[in-house]
């Protein structure tokens, strides 16, 4: 039984025990090993005791282990992201951010990696009382969360944007900076990507001097001085419908400024300096206006000079599938004082320059995300060895791996495209078109690349086996971090909505400069014989597009809404393909450039076409949405 294949005791050194009892031969319990009886015992019996009674160092079989992914340098190895900064940034641009994100990928690789790590160990912890019974209600963050802050600083993660040292390109610059740190950041992206919102706001609203020494402090490089900004959106009526979920009350004070009474049920990471968030005026009899438009933004500093909390409570800490590391709060505000920075009643259309930003973190965290997990699969695949040969010499293993690095691909280029049009906006560069095709791609890139990430994770973490399964590996902590970038800053149902949104608000023209971007791109690229095929099949794609356009702008609202879902993929997966197309149509374009251009366009590009065609958005097909969702259920009485 020593030999036998399903036994072996090596696998893994935690699930020893448990395999070895496993393992014993029926007579092993009845092996009598008390003095006196040791004759009894045969000589193959004996063999196994005293293999039991070996040191483990010393079993041969102790030698073989899994082999650990290593991954390097994060910039150096992100072959699509160097061949992009080579495309498009001017020369004398190139030359200083390759040496600074060369320099940038070593410090990740060195010393921050294992600072995200160390955060996930030592989650934040709520301490509601001293010992002494004073409430103190504190937020205690570990050692490496605080030297985050600092490192985000140092490194200007934010104070890049803003500087504009390199002009429209200075936000990618700050893009690229953060898609490397994201998965590195042990969940320090996510008050990043709130700082950042929270200073655009600032700056959107022309820096008042009321704001200018926030807006330094965000925007600063300086560790010592630097702050972070929540945004406080979602109380217990929900998060998505802010409009109607919106209980807060601001009382206005003799000194003009205001005290918020209400409950926060959602405040992501509570640990921040200041903060953005709504609530509704109150006149002198005390009435609030109801609805979006009784709703006004307010800037608050969450603790006073002193270190003591705003008049905030902080009722408990989340407990949540991932994220772990930062702290996401439910807060009583009981009068906390702040200012208000919005028109009155123009506090959703303020706060959404804010939302604009935070989407676009949550797409540099699912691509960041998506490219992590792949560097590690396909390190992982030339260590490992299964049926006699390394995995990347399995065809059908790298086929698996090879549809996922062309999901991510896609998605990088259509992030870039964002925080290219995104770099214009900020340096008054940008046509009108580029603005409204900026209002557009936001809602569509985060919708869409939010789900990419989830299935890619997944996909990646089977590519590992069992290990990938296993909590020490890290790995499980990227898939619970990236299924999170599909529910907040609004879900995907939301960001469709908000996808109409845009197309009511500029009466149809996002749509008309949507395809003429896409056509032009496509034109461009329709020299390249090898495109021709993907060229071809976007074209036809642009076509059912348009006709689908016609086709539900003559039905009714309901179409539209039932449509939004397959609309926005349809619209992401056309954009992103000609993005690759146009990538691949370089000169110095690369084999594996057309490839993922090809491959992408094999798949259905225009969603919304063939299920209008499937009649999928009819009332009829509606109420059978219903049936079929609550056949069986208590509830499809009154519901149906
Ligand atoms: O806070 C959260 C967690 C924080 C953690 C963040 C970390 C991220 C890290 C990522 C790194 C990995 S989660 C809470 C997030 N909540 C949301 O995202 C809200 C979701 N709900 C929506 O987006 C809704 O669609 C609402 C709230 C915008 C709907 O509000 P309304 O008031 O019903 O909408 P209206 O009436 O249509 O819009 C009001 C105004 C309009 O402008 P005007 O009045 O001029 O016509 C809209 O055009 O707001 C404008 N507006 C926008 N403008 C609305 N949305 C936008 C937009 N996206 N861009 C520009």
């Amino acid at each position: 039984w020593r030999s036998s294949a399903t036994c072996k005791p090596w696998q893994s050194g935690r699930f020893l025990p448990c395999l070895w009892e496993r393992c014993q031969p029926p007579s092993r319990k009845g092996i009598n090993t008390t003095a006196g009886q040791g004759q009894q015992v045969g000589a193959q019996e004996k063999q196994v005791l005293e293999d039991l009674e070996m040191p483990l160092a010393r079993r041969e079989t102790e030698n073989l282990f899994q082999e650990q992914p290593e991954t390097g340098n994060q910039y150096l190895e992100d072959a699509l992201l160097r061949s992009y900064l080579k495309t498009h940034l001017p020369p004398k641009v190139l030359e200083e951010v390759n040496r600074e994100l060369e320099r940038f990928g070593n410090r990740l690789l060195t010393k921050i990696r294992p600072l995200g790590w160390e955060c996930e160990l030592n989650p934040p912890v709520f301490r509601q009382y001293d010992a002494w019974g004073q409430r103190v209600d504190q937020i205690v963050t570990c050692s490496a969360w605080r030297k985050m802050k600092e490192i985000a600083a140092e490194e200007g993660l934010i104070a890049e944007a803003y500087e504009r040292r390199y002009s429209n390109w200075s936000r990618l610059h700050q893009a690229v900076k953060l898609y490397l740190f994201s998965s590195c950041s042990g969940g320090f992206n996510c008050p990043l990507a709130m700082t950042d919102g929270a200073a655009k706001v600032i700056e959107s609203l022309g820096i008042p001097g009321s704001l200018k020494n926030a807006f330094d402090h965000l925007t600063s490089r300086d560790p010592k001085k630097f702050w972070t900004s929540g945004q406080w959106m979602t109380e217990r009526r929900g998060g998505s419908d802010v409009a109607n979920g919106t209980e807060t009350v601001a009382r206005k004070q003799p000194d003009g400024t205001y005290r918020l009474y209400g409950f926060k049920w959602f405040t992501s990471a509570a640990d921040s300096d200041v903060t953005l968030t709504l609530a509704r005026v109150a006149d002198a009899e005390g009435h609030v206006k109801e609805g979006s438009s009784g709703l006004s933004l307010f800037f608050l500093k969450v603790r006073d000079e002193e270190g003591k909390l705003n008049s905030i409570q902080v009722q408990r800490l989340k407990d949540k599938l991932g994220t772990r590391q930062m702290a996401t709060a439910e807060l009583w505000l009981d009068g906390a004082k702040a200012e208000l920075i919005s028109a009155e009643g123009r506090g959703v259309a303020s706060i959404s320059n804010m939302l604009n930003i935070t989407r676009i973190h949550n797409v540099i965290g699912a691509v960041a995300s998506m490219r992590r997990m792949i560097s590690l699969s396909r390190e992982y695949a030339c260590r490992r060895v299964a049926f006699g040969k390394l995995l990347k010499d399995h065809p059908l293993h790298m086929q698996t791996i090879a549809r996922m690095e062309v999901q991510t691909r896609g998605a990088f280029l259509l992030l870039m495209e964002i925080v290219r049009l995104l770099g214009l906006a900020e340096t008054n560069m940008a046509s009108e078109q580029d603005q409204l095709l900026l209002r557009l791609l936001i809602p569509v890139a985060k919708l869409y690349t939010g789900k990419q990430a989830s299935a890619v994770v997944v996909e990646a973490m089977e590519s590992f086996g069992g290990q990938g399964y296993m909590e020490d590996t890290g790995l499980p902590v990227i898939l619970r971090d990236a299924l999170v970038l599909s529910i907040w800053e609004g879900t995907t149902n939301i960001l469709s909505l908000d996808v109409l949104r845009s197309l009511t608000k500029s009466q149809g023209e996002v749509m008309a400069v949507f395809v003429s971007t896409v056509q032009k791109k496509l034109e461009r690229a329709s020299s390249t014989a090898k495109l021709a095929p993907a060229v071809k099949r976007m074209r036809d794609a642009v076509s059912s597009l348009t006709r689908f356009m016609r086709a539900a702008g003559s039905k009714g609202a309901l179409t539209m809404e039932l449509a939004a879902r397959d609309f926005s993929y349809s619209l992401a997966r056309i954009y992103t393909g000609t993005l690759l197309i146009e990538h691949a149509a370089r000169p110095d374009a690369s084999s594996t450039d057309i490839a993922a251009a090809r491959r992408w366009c094999h798949q259905e590009l225009c969603p919304a076409a063939t299920e209008l065609e499937n009649s999928s958005y009819e009332a009829e097909e509606a109420l059978q949405d219903s049936a079929l969702v609550y056949e069986g259920s208590p509830a499809r009485g009154s519901r149906l």
